[in-house]
C-alpha cells in the first residue's frame, strides 16, 4: 500500500471546517493503520516469520500530531517507538515496515537499512551512489536510529546545531541543497526511561547552552521495559527534574512542555508553538508527552502482564489514544461512530494486505533460489546413480521447508557438493553456490566503508614537496599553517572541542585562527566528549566536515560509545545511503603518568570498524591524514603524538594538496637482518633502538604503518620479511593490543610464517598504565634498551 500524503499545513490555525474535519479524519486513519500493523507484527513475530517485533502502539495520536509539523528539511533522529510517524509524514509504508520485520535484503523493499536492521530502526536516503548529497532541503530526513537507548540524543544535537552553523556561516549559503539558512529543526524521540542516560542530560545540558533548534519529544508510557518511572527519574517526571533548564527571559535554556499523550488537540496546539519558536528562534524544545499508554507491553520478548498491576493494565485500556481520539472526533460531530468504524475496517484490511504483499516480495526471490537449487541437484542425481538418492533426500529437504532462508539454501548446496565433490557432475551447482555466495555478500556484508568514488583508498597520493629553504619548526606550528590554508579555503570545515576555540586547543594547532575565521567555525566547547561526537556526527551527516576534538586520547572513552554504534555504523547500517565524514582529531601515546599516556590502539581497532584509524608519525604525516580524509566520505580518527608538537619538522610547501594514502606503510630506514614494525610516538624509541643495534652490526629495517585501520593493503611489511626472514612488532598498548593485531595481519592474511627464520615477537607496554614521572615511562612503555635486547636475541637464535 502507497501513502497517499498531500503536504499537511503546520498549523490547523484558519482552517475551515471541513477541511479541518479532514485533516482529523486523516490523522485517525493513519492512527489505526499503525495500530492495526503493530498488532499484526507482533503475531508475525510470534507465529515465526520474523525474529523479533518491537511497536509503537499506544503512541499513534502524539506521532500523528508530532507529522503535522515536521517540514521538508527538516531532521529526525529518534527510536523504535516513531512507526505512526513515519506512516504520517509519508516516509513509510506498512509494506515497508513489514520488510524491515521480516529483513528483506532488497533496499527496494525495504528502504531504511535493507534488511540490516531490526524494525522500525528508520532512515531516509542522503547521499547518492557517488558519495554526493542529495536535495535534503526539500525532502524530510530521517537519520538511521540505533538501539542503544539515548543514542539518538547526542546525534540529534549535532543535526540541529548544523542548522546554527548554516544560519551564522554565511559562505555557506551557497549549498542551498543543504540548507535553507538554518530553518530546520530536529525532531528527537526519546521513551521515559531513557531520559534516565547520561546521554540525555549531557545533551539538554549542551542544547541549552548552544541554543539550537532540537525538539525533543519524550514518549511517557511509564516504563522502561519493566522498571516504572519511580526507579528512572527525579520525582517520576522529566519535565519536573529539568526546570532549572527553562529557558527565561534574558537567559539560554529550553522550552519545556506537557502535555497528555491521549490529547489530540492539546497536542497539536502545543506542539503547533514549540516547533515554531525553536525554527524561528533556535530554543531548544522538550515536549513531555505523558499518560501514554503500551497496549502490546515493550516488545515480543516479553509480556506486561508480568510487571504491571491490574489498575494498570485497566488505565492503559480505559486511556488508549484511539479510544479517547475517537471520543472526542464523536464529542465534536467530527464522525459519527459508524464512519469511524469504515474508518477501522479499512485500517485492518489495509494493513492485512501490506503485511501479505511484503511477505510476497520478501520470500520470492528465496523460492526462487529453492527451485533453482532443486533444478540443479535433480540434474545432478539424473547423472549418477551411486549418490542419486542421497541427493534427491537433500533436494527433498530444501523443498520442504515452508519458510526457507538464504543460509538453508547454502546449506543444503553445500551439503550436495561434499557428497559430489568438485567433478563435472557438480559444475553448474559449483557455479550457482558461488553465485549465491557473492550475492549473500552484496546483501550482508558491503558497505562498511564507501566502496564508490567517495573512499578515502581512491584518494590519489601527492607527495609533500618543500621549497629549497625551508628551515625546521615545531611540529604544532605545522599543523598551524596548514588549518590556516584549511580554513580559508573550504567553508564546510569547522572544528570544536575543549579549549580549541579562544586558546587554539592545548598545543596550540589552532592558535590565532579563531580571530581570524570566527568563533562560529573555531570554537569552545563544554567538558562533554559524549555530545563533542555527536555534535561532529550530525554536522558531517549534514555534509558539513567537522573536526571534533577529543583533547587527550585517554578521554576518547567518554565519546567511544556514539562512535561505534553511530559513526562506524551508519554506512553499513543505512546499506550505504548516509555517510559521516567525520574528523575526530586527538593526541596521545606517551606524555605522562596513569592520564596522559594513554595509547589503547586495540580498543580502538575493535571498536570502530567502519571509521578510519591514522596513527602519525609527525605532524607532517598528520596533515597528509587529514588531507586524505577530507577528500572521502568515511570518519576518521586522527591520533597525533602527544609529545610531538615540540619536535622539529621541515615545512611542505603544498600543505593543502599533499595526502597520505590509507593503508601503506611506509619504509624509515632500509636494512637487512629484521625487520621492526611500529607507529606513532613508539617509532622514535625504535630508531633509538635501531641505532643501538646497529653499533652491534645488526641491520634494522623500520616500518611506519602509517594507518591501523586500514591496515598494509598492499603487504609491504610482508616484501620487507621476505627479505629479513625476522620480524617484531612494537607498540605501546597493552600485550596483546594493536601489536597482536599487526602480527595476526601479517601472519595470517599476508601469510608471513612462511618467510620466518626465527620465531616472530610482539614489544608492547606493560599491562598496567604508567606510573608517573620519566622512570614510570621507562618501566612501563617499550623503551630502547629493552627493543635492542630483543632484536639480539632474535639474532642469536
Ligand atoms: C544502552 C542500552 N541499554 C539497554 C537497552 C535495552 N533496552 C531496550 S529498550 C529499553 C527500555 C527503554 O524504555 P523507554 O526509554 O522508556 O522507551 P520505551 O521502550 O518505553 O518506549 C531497554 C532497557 C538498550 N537498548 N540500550
Ligand atoms: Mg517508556
Amino acid at each position: 500500500m502507497e501513502n497517499t500524503f498531500e503536504d499537511v499545513e503546520p498549523s490547523m490555525e484558519g482552517l475551515s471546517f471541513d477541511h479541518f474535519r479532514e485533516e482529523v479524519l486523516h490523522d485517525y486513519r493513519w492512527i489505526c493503520i499503525s495500530r492495526e500493523a503493530s498488532l499484526l507484527g507482533r503475531k508475525e513475530v510470534l507465529t515465526g516469520k520474523a525474529k523479533f517485533g518491537i511497536f509503537g502502539d499506544g503512541k499513534e495520536v502524539a506521532q500523528a500530531a508530532m507529522a503535522k509539523f515536521f517540514q521538508p528539511g527538516d531532521f529526525r533522529s529518534g527510536y523504535y517507538r516513531d512507526q505512526t510517524f513515519m506512516f504520517a509524514s509519508g516516509l513509510a509504508t506498512v509494506q515497508q515496515f513489514f520488510a524491515q520485520l521480516y529483513a528483506d535484503p532488497n533496499l527496494e523493499n525495504e528502504p531504511f537499512s535493507g534488511g540490516r536492521q531490526m524494525n522500525a530502526h528508520f532512515a531516509s536516503r542522503f547521499v547518492n551512489e557517488e558519495g554526493e548529497w542529495l536535495d535534503l532541503v526539500n525532502r524530510k530526513n530521517i537519520s538511521s536510529d540505533v538501539a542503544p537507548t539515548a543514542g539518538q540524543m547526542t546525534r540529534g544535537l549535532g543535526l540541529a546545531f548544523a542548522s546554527k552553523c548554516f544560519r551564522n556561516v554565511k559562505e555557506l549559503q551557497q549549498f542551498s541543497n543543504l540548507s535553507d539558512n538554518g530553518n530546520e529543526v530536529c525532531f528527537c524521540t526519546i521513551g521515559d526511561a531513557s531520559t534516565s542516560e547520561g546521554h540525555f542530560l549531557e545533551t539538554i545540558n549542551a542544547a541549552g547552552v548552544l541554543q539550537v533548534p532540537l525538539v525533543i519529544f519524550v514518549w511517557d508510557d511509564g516504563y522502561g521495559i519493566s522498571v516504572p518511572k519511580k526507579y528512572q527519574t527525579t520525582k517520576a517526571s522529566i519535565s519536573e527534574a529539568l526546570k532549572g533548564f527553562q529557558k527565561e527571559d534574558g537567559t539560554n535554556g529550553i522550552n519545556i512542555y506537557k502535555v497528555k499523550g491521549w490529547d489530540y488537540a492539546g497536542l497539536c496546539e502545543t506542539f503547533e508553538e514549540g516547533v515554531r519558536l525553536a525554527r524561528q528562534t533556535h530554543t531548544p524544545t522538550l515536549f513531555h508527552v505523558d499518560e501514554i499508554t503500551q497496549p502490546q507491553g515493550h516488545s515480543t520478548s516479553g509480556s506486561h502482564e508480568r510487571y504491571k498491576d491490574s489498575n494498570r493494565l485497566e488505565w492503559e485500556r480505559q486511556w488508549d489514544g484511539i479510544v479517547k481520539m475517537r471520543e472526542w472526533i464523536i464529542a465534536n460531530a467530527l464522525a459519527t461512530s459508524e464512519e469511524l468504524s469504515d474508518i477501522e475496517m479499512e485500517a485492518k484490511e489495509n494493513v492485512r494486505n501490506s503485511k501479505a504483499a511484503a511477505w510476497e516480495a520478501y520470500l520470492n526471490p528465496i523460492r526462487l533460489q529453492v527451485s533453482n537449487s532443486v533444478a540443479l541437484l535433480k540434474g545432478v542425481a539424473d547423472k549418477n546413480n551411486s549418490f542419486a538418492n542421497e541427493i534427491n533426500a537433500l533436494s527433498n529437504e530444501l523443498s520442504s521447508i515452508r519458510e526457507p532462508l538464504r543460509r538453508d539454501v547454502m546449506r543444503i548446496i553445500n551439503m550436495a557438493l561434499d557428497i559430489t565433490g568438485n567433478g563435472e557432475i557438480s559444475f553448474l551447482l559449483k557455479n550457482y553456490y558461488v553465485e549465491l555466495q557473492k550475492e549473500n555478500k552484496k546483501n550482508y556484508n558491503t558497505f562498511l566503508y564507501n566502496e564508490g568514488p567517495k573512499s578515502a583508498l581512491k584518494v590519489e597520493e601527492v607527495k609533500a614537496t618543500y621549497a629549497d629553504e625551508t628551515s625546521n619548526i615545531n611540529g604544532f606550528e605545522i599543523l598551524n599553517k596548514y588549518f590556516n590554508n584549511l580554513f580559508a579555503s573550504n567553508p564546510k570545515v569547522f572544528a570544536f572541542g575543549e579549549d580549541l576555540g579562544y586558546i587554539g586547543d592545548v598545543n596550540q594547532g589552532f592558535s590565532g585562527l579563531q580571530a581570524k575565521y570566527g568563533s562560529d567555525r573555531i570554537f569552545d566547547t563544554g567538558i562533554r566528549e559524549l555530545s563533542i561526537m555527536g555534535q561532529g556526527i550530525g554536522l558531517a551527516v549534514r555534509g558539513l566536515r567537522p573536526i571534533a576534538e577529543i583533547q587527550y586520547l585517554d578521554y576518547l572513552l567518554y565519546g567511544l560509545q556514539p562512535l561505534s554504534d553511530d559513526a562506524a555504523t551508519l554506512h553499513f547500517r543505512t546499506k550505504g545511503q548516509q555517510s559521516c565524514p567525520l574528523i575526530v582529531r586527538t593526541r596521545g601515546h606517551r606524555l605522562e603518568g596513569v592520564w596522559h599516556s594513554g595509547s589503547p590502539m586495540g580498543m580502538i581497532i575493535n571498536a570502530l570498524r567502519g571509521m578510519y584509524v591514522c596513527v602519525p608519525r609527525n605532524m607532517v604525516q598528520a596533515v597528509g591524514m587529514y588531507n586524505t580524509l577530507l577528500r572521502s566520505n568515511d570518519p576518521g580518527i586522527v591520533i597525533e603524538c602527544l609529545n610531538g608538537y615540540r619536535l622539529k619538522e621541515k615545512l611542505p610547501n603544498n600543505l593543502l594538496e599533499y595526502t597520505v594514502p590509507l593503508g601503506i606503510p611506509e619504509k624509515v630506514k632500509e636494512g637487512t637482518d629484521i625487520t621492526i614494525v611500529s607507529y606513532g610516538s613508539t617509532l622514535r624509541i625504535v630508531l633509538d633502538a635501531v641505532q643501538l643495534a646497529e653499533k652491534q652490526n645488526i641491520s634494522c629495517e623500520v616500518l611506519d604503518v602509517q594507518t591501523l585501520l586500514p591496515f598494509d593493503i598492499n603487504h609491504k611489511i610482508l616484501e620487507s620479511l621476505k627479505k629479513t626472514n625476522r620480524i617484531v612488532f612494537v607498540d605501546e598498548d597493552v600485550p596483546g593490543g594493536a601489536a597482536g593485531f599487526m602480527f595476526n595481519k601479517v601472519m595470517e592474511e599476508q601469510g608471513g610464517y612462511r618467510w620466518l627464520d626465527v620465531s616472530p615477537r610482539t614489544i608492547t607496554a606493560k599491562a598496567h598504565r604508567p606510573p608517573y614521572g620519566s622512570d614510570g615511562d621507562y618501566f612501563s612503555k617499550p623503551n630502547a634498551e629493552e627493543i635492542e635486547a630483543v632484536v639480539k636475541e632474535m639474532m642469536a637464535e
